[in-house]
C-alpha cells in the first residue's frame, strides 16, 4: 500500500517549542502565574487560544475576552520576533536525513501542525520543497487530540489513515494519530510519549532501515 509520512512541526522538525515557552512565560510573568517547563508540556501541540486558557486556568485567573485577545496578539508578536533570524541551522538533528531519504524513495510527505506560523518556518528553514501537502492551524477547526489535521493530510496525499505514519513530540499529537488509526512515532521522552507505537529520543536515533520497513509493511 501507498504510505504517507506526516510530520508535526514544533518539537519535531524545529525546536520552536522553546520560543513558544519564552513567549508564554512573559505573559504568565505579567499575570503573576507560575509557568514551568513541566507546565509547558501541556501546551505542546495545543492551539494558541487553548494554550492561553490553560495558562489562565493554572493561575486561576479569569479574564475578559478583550484582554485575552490582547495577550494572544502580544504572545504571537513576541514569538515571531524569535523567528526573524531563523534558518536551516534550526532544523533538529537527523530530520534532514530522513526527509531526504523519504524523497529519494518517492514517499509522499505532509506537514500536520497546529501552528498558524508553519509556512514561514518551513520557508525560512528551506524545507518547503520537501512537503507535498501542508495542513496547519489555519486549516483545521478541531485541535489535537482530534485527528482532523492528520486525516486531512492523509487525504491530500491520497493515502488511507491506516497507511499514514505520524511523527509527533506531543501527547495530544500522539493521541490524535492513534485515534485516527495511524501509526504514531513519538519523538521525545518515552515516559511522556508512552502511548506512541514507536518512540525515539530524536531523529538521529531513527535508522533508514526502520523507515524502509515502514514503507514496505
Ligand atoms: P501558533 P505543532 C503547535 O505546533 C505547538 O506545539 C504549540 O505549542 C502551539 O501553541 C501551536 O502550534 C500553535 O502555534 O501560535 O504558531 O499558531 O507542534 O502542532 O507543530
Ligand atoms: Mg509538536
Amino acid at each position: 500500500n501507498k504510505k504517507a509520512f506526516i510530520f508535526d512541526l514544533d518539537g519535531v522538525i524545529v525546536d520552536t517549542a522553546k520560543y513558544h515557552y519564552l513567549a508564554w512565560q512573559k505573559i504568565a510573568n505579567e499575570l503573576n502565574i507560575e509557568f514551568t517547563l513541566e507546565h509547558n508540556e501541556l501546551l505542546k501541540g495545543v492551539s494558541r487560544v487553548r494554550s492561553l486558557d490553560i495558562i489562565l486556568e493554572l493561575g486561576k485567573v479569569e479574564a475578559a475576552q478583550e484582554d485575552k485577545d490582547r495577550w494572544l496578539v502580544q504572545k504571537n508578536e513576541d514569538y515571531l520576533s524569535y523567528l526573524v533570524d531563523m534558518d536551516e541551522s534550526e532544523i533538529l538533528p537527523g530530520v534532514f536525513t530522513i526527509l531526504k531519504f523519504l524523497k529519494e524513495n518517492k514517499q509522499p510527505i505532509a506537514l500536520g501542525s497546529a501552528s498558524k506560523n508553519a509556512r514561514p518556518i518551513l520557508e525560512k528553514t528551506g524545507l518547503l520543497p520537501y512537503f507535498d501537502a501542508i495542513v496547519d492551524g489555519n486549516d483545521v477547526s478541531n485541535a489535537k487530540p482530534d485527528p482532523e489535521v492528520f486525516l486531512i493530510a492523509a487525504k491530500l496525499l491520497n493515502t488511507k489513515p491506516e497507511d499514514a505514519i505520524v511523527f509527533e513530540d506531543s501527547v495530544a499529537g500522539v493521541q490524535a494519530a492513534n485515534i485516527g488509526n495511524m501509526t504514531s512515532v513519538g519523538i521525545g521522552e518515552a515516559a511522556i510519549l508512552h502511548e506512541a507505537k514507536y518512540i525515539f529520543e530524536d531523529f538521529t536515533e531513527i535508522d533508514t532501515n526502520f523507515i524502509k520497513e515502514l514503507i514496505n509493511n
